[in-house]
């Protein structure tokens, strides 16, 4: 392998975790309970049974963490801010104890070097919220806009670099849509609100920003590059009607303040409501976070083809499309395609769609392999060294082309709970054994390391 550096100077390396994925001490200092509490209770939902009860006890073990951190060299380190840690009931009282957790963590990257770049809600919403209709209701946009403004005034002396809302369109799909995430409502196209009330959120939450004088605000976003099946008209559109509901719907009120042609029918708001929600949800970001992991190969669906088990999501019978396995030699651990070109591909497609589209940063990359300690009592992870450094070439050739990307962050920093996956995935540099919560330095560790200290800086 040609060793890097590649990137421009000055290129932000970083890795990113979310709250309930690491954090554990789910009951503890007045955390109020949230969907996935509720959620990994509920028998079947998740793979083994894990929960994030524990998870990697970070909330505990925090500045042992820290110290990876350092050592590990990163510029920026993204996490994400549990609602429930600091207004428990998701409006109304804070926790003082939730703010202190969190000032302790922003006070310690800072004194190691590490620039904090929190996330304000990765999906953990607080339990009372669902109770009152969750993201279908109009009421929690608005609270989330409480709530973060409570959380810029306490961090806000510190934290130059915030992110909105994480991909609002996996929670809106696997949450809202279908039933593997979280709170598993299964409602089909009658997830759509939920879809419209995180993009309002995200407008409400660059407002307190900016009120607050925050320096850079972004938002997170997945983004699945669709690759039609074949080149027949059936499929062209079947992957166009897939590519705007999975990407459009979420990226087009944000960067070009309207939605998608055809789905504006289905947003159950009058003309100047909309124009006025997309006012808010459309103002200037500093930059656009990118997650990236897999493309989705699409097609018109087949009369007769049972489409089940046949790509990673199960979509309902009934749709004007239909979802295979992407075409690829190389899979990770958790059965996903490795295709870097599709990273270098969804990044100029943005920059073509969006002629005003800010600095990129990839907020997420990363895969999931499962190797573990061997005799030696190290984990050799070649495969996500090989992956890393693919996907980081793939970055380049997107700046080559044009697209401003200044930043790529690994998901992630360690193994954590991996949803309905449970504790099986493990996309860390850092491994976990979760029966003792020793943490051991992967082999990607030092590569990683070695990256960032090659790479010419201009800090
Ligand atoms: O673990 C998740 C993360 O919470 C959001 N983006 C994708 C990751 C891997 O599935």
């Amino acid at each position: 392998m040609t060793a890097l550096p590649i990137l421009p100077a000055g290129f932000r390396f970083g890795a990113s975790t979310a709250s309930y994925q690491i954090e554990g001490a789910v009951d503890e200092d007045g955390r109020g309970p949230s969907i996935w509490d509720t959620f990994t209770r509920e028998p079947g939902r998740i793979r083994n049974g894990d929960t994030g009860d524990v998870a990697i006890d970070h909330y505990h073990r925090v500045e042992g963490d820290l110290d990876l951190l350092a050592e590990l060299g990163i510029h920026d380190y993204r996490f994400s801010i549990a609602w429930s840690r600091i207004l428990p009931q998701g409006t109304g009282a804070v926790e003082p104890r939730g703010l202190a957790f969190y000032d302790r963590l922003v006070d310690g990257l800072l004194a190691r070097g590490i620039r904090p770049v929190p996330t304000l809600y990765h999906w953990d919403l607080p339990q009372a919220l669902e109770d009152r209709g969750g993201w279908l209701s109009r009421d929690t946009a608005e609270a989330l806009g409480d709530y973060v403004g409570v959380v810029v005034e306490r961090l806000g002396d510190r934290v130059r670099d915030w992110i909105t809302l994480n991909e609002m369109s996996v929670q809106t799909l696997y949450g809202y849509a279908l039933t593997d995430h979280a709170p598993g409502r299964g409602l089909g196209f009658g997830a759509l609100p939920a879809a419209h009330h995180q993009l309002l959120a995200h407008g409400h939450a660059v407002a307190r920003l900016r009120e607050a004088g925050a320096e850079r605000v972004g938002v997170a976003q997945q983004h699945f590059p669709v690759v039609p099946a074949s080149e027949s008209m059936d499929d062209l559109v079947a992957a166009g009607t897939f590519q705007a509901i999975t990407n459009w719907l979420f990226a087009d009120p944000i960067l070009a303040g309207r939605y998608p042609e055809e789905l504006r029918p289905l947003i159950p708001l009058d003309d100047a409501q909309l124009a006025a929600d997309l006012e808010l949800i459309s103002a200037p970001l500093d930059f656009y976070g990118v997650n990236y992991y897999e493309p989705m190969l699409v097609e018109a669906p087949r009369e007769g083809t049972d489409y089940a088990g046949a790509a990673e999501v199960d979509l309902p019978e009934g749709l004007p499309f239909a979802l295979l396995p992407y075409p690829s030699e190389e899979r990770t651990d958790f059965g996903w395609a490795i295709a870097p070109g599709q990273l270098t591909a969804i990044l100029r497609e943005l920059r073509e769609r969006y002629p005003n589209l800010p600095p990129v940063v990839i907020t997420e990359g990363g895969a999931s392999f499962h190797d573990g300690p061997g005799p030696d009592g190290a984990v050799h992870d070649a495969r996500r060294i090989a992956y890393l450094d693919a996907h980081l070439r793939a970055v380049a050739d997107a700046v080559a082309a044009g697209v401003d990307v200044r930043g790529y962050y690994t998901w992630s920093a360690f193994d954590n709970f991996e949803w309905a996956a449970g504790n099986d995935e493990r996309f860390g540099l850092v491994y976990v054994d979760y029966a003792t919560q020793e943490r051991i330095r992967k082999d990607s560790f030092a590569w990683y390391r070695d990256v960032i200290t090659a790479q010419p800086s201009d800090r």
